[in-house]
């Protein structure tokens, strides 16, 4: 049986990879931050009583800033493989904490990869490494692969590049299995909700069912590339299965604005927009309603922008080109986008239906 520790496992990609490791027959370890109040709502269906015999999924208390604590678990739980995806990931958010990013996601790897070091377990040990297609940033090349020169646009991004590179340079110098996935935007109902995918789906379901009056974006004109992170994890194990350690693109190729998933989102509950005004005044309207369970008035705004979202430099473009991942890893994403907001859109319907769960909307984010 093999064993994984997975950072950050109580996120969306490390909930996704714990029940994608445990249904290959892995012994899985995760790490997670204390919080005042629980938070592991993402992997609950994955707990097994760690008093019972044969227990196979254990959490650890542990955090990327804490050197000995790292080193202690690594010990303690000697994993075959490591899935280091604990890091501080909102983009807007990093301009805010520059410097806990920088701690938490650029030193936090060198802390992995040390530990391993230390222990002297960095040839028994292979290493994943979460990049981003927040590297390529300012727009060299499109799409963006592997050799695309990488242009950071915040302090996450900078951070992560910082990242990107002690994973290459402790391959090359110490020989060890380190690789990155350089994964573009991926999302499903378990993205938090201030990424602008959920948090778009969430208020659209909101909105319908009359809970929330209105949407507040920032940037509608980006342009992302997303697939669903179900999909995401498998790339990220496949990487480690490899006979040789590299550096992977993992995207499905297509990219789309903000402002149409906002459109493909309202669609998918019957309501159709028109989107009006340029800039900071752009607002999205309701043309139509198709759906008799979701009746909104015509005319209605449910869109509209607030500059407190625009990020002091913005990655205007992101499109990945996967063909390296197709022909060396064999993989293809499963899910196209439409079918991603269905699932995102059906859930979030569903959570507002059983909870009042709208607060803090404009927080963040
Ligand atoms: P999430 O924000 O959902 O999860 C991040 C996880 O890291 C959470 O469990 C969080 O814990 C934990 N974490 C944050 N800071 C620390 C810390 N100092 N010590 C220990 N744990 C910490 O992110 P995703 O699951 O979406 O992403 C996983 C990784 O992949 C991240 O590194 C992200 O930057 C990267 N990435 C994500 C992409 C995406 O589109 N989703 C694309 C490319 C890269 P808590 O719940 O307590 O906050
Ligand atoms: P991103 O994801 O920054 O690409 O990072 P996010 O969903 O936050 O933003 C995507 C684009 O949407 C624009 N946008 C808004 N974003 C948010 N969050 N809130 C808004 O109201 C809003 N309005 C418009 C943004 O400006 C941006 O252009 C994600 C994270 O998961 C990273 O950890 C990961 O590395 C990258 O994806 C790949």
């Amino acid at each position: 049986m093999k064993t994984a520790l997975i950072t950050g496992v109580n996120g969306q990609d490390g909930a996704y990879l714990a029940e994608l490791l445990l249904e290959k027959g892995y012994m899985v370890h995760g790490i997670k931050r204390r919080a005042s109040l629980i938070n592991t709502e993402r992997i609950d269906h994955l707990y097994q009583d760690p008093h019972s015999e044969d227990v196979r999924f254990r959490l650890h208390y542990g955090d990327m800033t804490d050197s000995t604590n790292l080193i202690r678990i690594i010990q303690e739980t000697q994993p075959d493989e490591i899935y280091n995806l604990a890091a501080m990931s909102h983009v807007r958010v990093s301009f805010d904490t520059p410097e806990y990013t920088a701690n938490a996601d650029g030193i936090g790897t060198l802390r992995i990869l040390e530990a391993l070091r230390i222990l002297k377990m960095e040839q028994k040990c292979r290493v994943y490494q979460a990049s981003t297609s927040e590297l390529y940033g300012l727009v060299q090349e499109v799409p963006q692969r592997e050799t695309t020169p990488f242009y950071p646009r915040s302090p996450y991004a900078v951070a992560k590049l910082y990242a990107y590179w002690i994973t290459v340079n402790y391959r090359e110098a110490y020989g060890m299995y380190a690789c990155n996935g350089i994964l573009f935007n991926h999302e499903s109902p378990l993205r938090g909700e201030t990424f602008v995918t959920r948090k778009i789906t969430r208020a659209a379901a909101a909105i319908v069912l009359g809970l929330q009056d209105k949407l507040y974006l920032g940037n509608l004109d980006a342009q992302r590339d997303w697939g669903h992170a179900k999909d995401y994890v498998e790339a990220m194990w496949r990487i480690l299965q490899q006979d040789q350690p590299d550096d992977y693109v993992i995207a499905t190729g297509v990219t789309t604005r903000v402002r149409d998933f906002v459109r493909m989102t309202f669609d998918e509950l019957g309501i159709e927009l028109e989107f009006i005004g340029e800039g900071a005044s752009e607002t999205a309207v309701v043309t139509a309603c198709r759906n008799k369970d979701y009746i909104l008035p015509i005319g209605k705004e449910v869109v509209a922008v607030d500059p407190k979202y625009f990020r002091p430099t913005e990655v205007d473009l992101l499109i990945g080109d996967p063909t390296k991942s197709k022909t060396k890893l064999g993989w293809e994403p499963k899910y196209d986008l439409q079918e991603l907001v269905r699932e995102m859109v059906a859930c979030d319907v569903e959570l507002f239906r059983k909870k009042d769960v709208a607060q803090f909307e404009h927080l963040m984010g």
